[in-house]
């Protein structure tokens, strides 16, 4: 039965592009939930934008010296064209800097103001003389009380994901100037949360206790079992959405309370644009609202935005919000400041037409009950071993046959055997079979099952053998083609929520638009005999282990220049005066012999022309060099060192080395034209 839904993802911080651990925790569940309710005719509206408010957007413009404005004018219009690149079908991808979004949000708030429903109480907040600026939210780091990270936010902890009120850090450090921050008195708005207790208590803990996911429901049982406080909603900051009441002069609302309204002007532009009641999607009973988000999102998805939904009082509340947990890279947490990520724009630079493969990956790999890792090896087998090898396969061998023998005209069956009937019966179940994945947010599981339909397809072709029974059997093989045709034609229908791109060529090649999801079930046959389909096009190409290199060595090189800027400086060497460094006699050379000095690990013995003579330096650098590798190589050299014997040998001198960024032995190359041996280094 055709229902209404209004689906919400995530409004990302516009800070930054998008990279695989949203797409994966979010947004390609969200595409695929959303695409599968429209597929199955219900009546959909997906709803996105960008979250321009907040800390993050104004550290970010700090940093580079720019405007908040800047910042997510440039960051919206990357983030909108890449997800519009990659198929994610949002009905409107908004903004929380529209004015219908400022309108909406003052109203909200003035709402509940005139209902008595905040606390106004003037209160000492953190603060920081110098930086001239109240410390809230990302503008403070502390030890969270909860978990004992030293890393936590004012306003939520990432390692345990509590949400907390600045003043509950310990040892509050500002990270604008790294002062330990003040207290100044400062006139608030709160949410009572504690107000709201009981009411959550009875629509989680006791209404969604089945049907809620265990690590969602886990985290919101565990916050209320803490007992829950007042939150402020108001902010001592310049860039948001000003406080509209009395004595907000100066003052913004909270980006964590302005952001999840969001979702409500931008169904609101939507409607506007489509006709529609937007009042339908927010306030009827019978729609459903699912938002999908990642589990550092869960407080505010299920305790404060329904807190303030309630509050308010005319709007329905969330029937489920199936955050996922995680998705590492190669091992390590995901970092936009470590640059640990595979980001999307690039994604899509480095692989064209590859968005399915992604797509796909993700799905198969998704972090829905823990943490999981993308790596790239995976990610090339999911496509070389799946796509390619079955799925692909199958269509390109049905398509090709198709034309080969027919001339792409699909041919009548005669009697089916019992393994056609069968085929076709499980073909038949596939449909609920995905779908009842899909609802229950299982998205893995349903990718899966979707490849075992390729997988029967591959089977049955394998099993009846069509290019042999040609030879033998005409008959046989227009009926085994009829139904390999069959199969090819759910696939194409079916794998649309998962492979929208795979999906239209297949559709395209089949030359066959008009089947629906219940299609596939309800109808006898899919493609008649008789119908015209097109010229086969490859689907899927493989991934060759040279293009994952790419990707590795891109990872690679951010996890040198991260060791680069984590290395600690050596502190300075006590002071040495001017005399001092005129005894030391530095001078070009160049290494005229090598070997190594028997029975060591490190040492080479070197033949080096110093310009004053060809003298012997044992130098310590064998474990980086082969000695066939520096002779010829201009080095610089301590000539006048008092020389010493190491195993035996007279060491006249030191070559000086120094570490390159991936911390490997380099010489102190004097490697510039038109110098020659001798010329003093001063
Ligand atoms: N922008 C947080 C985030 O990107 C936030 C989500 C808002 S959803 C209303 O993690
Ligand atoms: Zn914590």
């Amino acid at each position: 039965m055709s229902k209404r839904y209004t689906i919400t993802a995530a409004l990302p911080y516009t800070n930054g592009p998008i990279h695989i651990g949203h797409l994966a925790g979010v947004y390609v569940p969200a595409d695929i939930y959303s695409r599968y309710l429209r597929l199955t005719g219900n009546d959909v509206a997906f709803i996105c934008g960008s979250d321009e408010h907040g800390v993050p957007i104004t550290i970010k413009a700090k940093k580079e010296g720019v405007t908040p404005q800047d910042i997510v004018d440039k960051y919206h219009t990357i983030i909108k064209t890449s997800f519009e690149d990659f198929g994610i079908t949002f009905d409107n991808y908004s903004r929380t800097s529209a004015k219908i979004h400022h309108d909406t949000a003052s109203e909200f708030f003035k709402t509940l103001y005139d209902k008595n429903e905040f606390v106004e109480e003037v209160s000492e907040q953190l603060y920081d003389a110098e930086g001239n600026q109240f410390l809230a939210d990302r503008f403070v780091i502390g030890t969270c009380p909860k978990c004992g990270n030293e890393e936590s936010y004012g306003d939520q902890c990432e390692n345990c994901g509590t949400s907390h009120n600045a003043t509950d850090l310990i040892n509050p450090k500002s990270a604008i100037t790294g002062n330990i921050p003040t207290l100044k008195e400062t006139k608030h708005w709160f949410l009572p949360l504690n107000k709201h207790e009981q009411f959550l208590k009875e629509w989680i803990l006791e209404g969604h206790k089945k049907d809620w996911k265990p690590n969602v429901y886990g985290q919101v049982k565990s916050w209320i079992d803490d007992g829950l406080r007042p939150r402020a909603v108001t902010r001592d900051l310049d860039w948001g959405i000003p406080v509209p009441v009395e004595g907000g002069e100066g003052k913004v609302l909270y980006v964590w309370f302005d952001a999840p309204i969001g979702y409500i002007s931008a169904t609101k532009e939507w409607a506007a644009r489509k006709g529609k009641n937007w009042e339908d999607y927010w306030k009827k009973d019978d729609t459903a609202l699912v938002h999908f988000i990642g589990k550092d999102n869960i407080v505010f998805h299920c305790i404060i935005f329904p807190a303030m939904l309630k509050a308010e009082g005319s709007y329905i509340l969330p029937k489920n919000v199936p955050a996922n947990e995680f998705l590492n890279l190669e091992g390590n947490k995901l970092s936009t400041s470590k640059n640990w990520a595979v980001w999307l724009p690039d994604y899509l630079k480095d692989f064209p037409n590859q968005q399915d493969v992604l797509r796909y990956a993700l799905t198969a790999n998704a972090p829905e009950t823990k943490d999981n890792d993308f790596t790239w090896k995976d990610f090339q087998a999911r496509n070389n071993n799946e796509l390619v090898a079955i799925f692909g396969n199958f269509i390109n061998r049905v398509v090709v046959l198709t034309n080969k023998y027919y001339n792409g005209v699909i041919p009548g069956p005669s009697d089916l055997s019992s393994v056609d009937q069968e085929t076709l019966a499980a073909v038949k179940a596939y449909p609920s079979v995905i779908a009842s994945s899909i609802e229950r947010y299982r998205f893995r599981e349903a990718s899966q099952e979707l490849m075992n339909l390729a997988r029967l397809g591959n089977k049955y072709l394998a099993d009846e053998e069509p290019w042999k029974t040609i030879k033998t059997d005409e008959e046989r093989t227009k009926t085994v083609m009829f139904v390999a045709l069959q199969i090819a034609s759910a696939l194409s229908v079916l794998c649309e929520p998962f492979l929208p791109f795979t999906s239209a060529k297949m559709k395209n090649i089949l030359n066959s638009r008009d089947n629906s999801w219940d299609n596939i079930s309800s109808k006898e046959i899919l493609l008649p005999a008789e119908h015209q389909i097109g010229k086969g096009e490859l689907l899927f190409s493989k991934i060759e282990d040279a293009q994952i290199q790419v990707q590795l060595d891109k990872l690679e090189a951010s996890k040198k220049a991260n060791e680069v800027a984590n290395k600690a400086v050596e502190p300075q060497k006590k002071e040495i005066t001017f005399d001092d460094f005129t005894k030391l006699d530095i001078r070009v050379g160049t290494i005229l012999e090598a070997k190594k000095m028997p029975k060591t690990k490190k040492l080479l013995v070197l033949k080096v022309d110093t310009g004053i003579d060809t003298r012997t330096i044992v130098s310590g650098i064998a474990e980086s060099f082969k000695p066939e590798d520096v002779v010829g190589k201009r080095v610089t050299v301590l000539v006048n060192l008092a020389p010493r014997k190491l195993r035996g040998v007279e060491s006249q001198g030191m070559i000086l080395m120094t570490e390159n960024e991936s911390g490997d032995l380099v010489f102190v190359n004097p490697d510039i034209k038109d110098i020659s041996n001798g010329l003093k280094i001063s």
